[in-house]
């Protein structure tokens, strides 16, 4: 908003120049997006201790989360506001994707709040049903990959991480398979949020390598220089990634082991579909399976450890999902969740080297 505003007047203030280089709104960006979460955070948290926000700890997770009982929850209501405002602000507002990434980041948050709330109110750790949250998930995410599909200009081609020939276009196909992208980069974050900081960790290490990668596909030359799409427009992606980046900063400071607020379904859910909706658009959907590398394990360990137990009656892991494995095995939980984050920047960083590796 501000380059909208500000920048047509360059002309006669020269220092408004600065509001055309994206590097710098990207920068304050996320300056921005972290100062509002972290100075808006301890009101946040004395609000949500005042009327009672408090997390219901399940009694057959590891024994130790139960004294985690009362913690504030829906915390994530702070990331959603950081990021929307700060993007609003730095972004070229002008650019459909950039309400795009917001309708993906206010609908799914929507769908959290909605289910963190009936939480709330009915005083047990259950909120939406399984189905009712698939569903208004695939709604949402059906909107976006529709606009997407009708926008002039977009391709329904898919890029492959290491071919720079092989691009098959998924023509209708497209659609499903964005929508598949979103839902499922959301619920794999939300498996992973069970621990103090170990969602919020990874999702900020994948925006920052979303940030790179959205920055490389909107610039013409390093895109060609690269061999990857071009996607006019998409540079502004990287201020929303580094918004995200800022607000999970500011976050984080409170969320760090032991964690004096959680974020929620209102959190979580978002922060997933965020970085999916990112991926399709700036057209390395694939890349999220590396980037997002530990959400895609937490999740897998889930669904072998479901068809283990339903087909032969026996557990793979301890507990799934794979962090109370190790908790189980008695790790404490900061090691468990460092070691998580570890594996998460060795990843983006092999996913980044996939840029060039073609
Ligand atoms: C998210 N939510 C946390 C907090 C957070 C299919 C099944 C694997 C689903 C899975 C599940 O319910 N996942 C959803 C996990 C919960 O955190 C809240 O939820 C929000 C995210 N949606 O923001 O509000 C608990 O996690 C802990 N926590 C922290 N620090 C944080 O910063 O310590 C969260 C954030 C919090 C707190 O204790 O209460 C959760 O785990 O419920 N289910 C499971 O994860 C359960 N696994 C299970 O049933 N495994 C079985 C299956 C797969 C066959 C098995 O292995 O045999 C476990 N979760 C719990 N108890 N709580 C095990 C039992």
């Amino acid at each position: 908003m501000l380059y909208n505003w500000l920048y047509p007047f360059h002309t006669e203030y020269s220092f408004l120049n600065v509001f055309r280089y994206l590097s710098f709104r990207i920068i304050y960006g996320a300056v921005t997006a972290f100062l509002i979460a972290f100075v808006l955070a301890p009101w946040v948290i004395k609000k949500l201790q005042e009327i009672k926000l408090g997390q219901q700890i399940r009694a057959d997770g590891p024994q130790r989360h139960l004294a985690k009982s009362g913690t504030p929850t829906m915390g994530g209501m702070l990331i959603l506001f950081a990021v929307v405002l700060s993007t609003l602000l730095w972004a070229d507002i002008a650019r459909p994707y950039v309400w795009l990434v917001l309708l993906a980041m206010l609908g799914f948050g929507a769908i959290g709040f909605i289910d963190d709330y009936l939480k709330f109110i009915k005083s047990q750790s259950k909120g939406l049903s399984a189905g009712q949250k698939f569903t208004a998930q695939v709604a949402v995410a059906l909107v976006i990959a529709l606009v997407l599909y009708f926008l002039p200009g977009y391709t329904t081609k898919l890029s492959i991480p290491f071919f720079k020939n092989f691009v098959p276009d998924l023509g209708w196909f497209y659609v499903a398979f964005a929508v598949m992208v979103i839902v499922g980069s959301s619920n794999a974050v939300n498996l992973t949020d069970g621990l103090d900081g170990l969602a919020i960790g990874p999702v900020m290490i994948a925006a920052m390598a979303y940030t790179i990668v959205a920055y490389v596909t909107g610039h013409r030359l390093m895109s060609d220089y690269l061999i990857i799409p071009h996607i006019e427009g998409a540079g502004e992606l990287a201020v929303f990634t580094a918004a995200i980046l800022g607000a999970s900063l500011g976050f984080l400071w409170f969320n760090t082991y032991p964690a004096t607020v959680f974020m929620g379904d209102v959190g979580s859910l978002p922060l997933g579909a965020a970085l999916g909706t990112v991926a399709v658009i700036s057209k390395h959907e694939l890349l999220l399976l590396m980037v997002g590398g530990v959400f895609v394990i937490e999740a897998v360990s889930v669904i072998f450890q479901v068809i283990s137990f339903k087909s032969r009656g026996k557990r793979i892991f301890l507990m799934a999902p794979i962090h109370h494995h190790f908790e189980m095995k008695g790790w404490e939980e900061p090691k468990v969740v460092v070691r998580l984050w570890i594996i998460a920047i060795l990843l983006a960083l092999l996913s980044l080297s996939t840029l060039k590796l073609r």
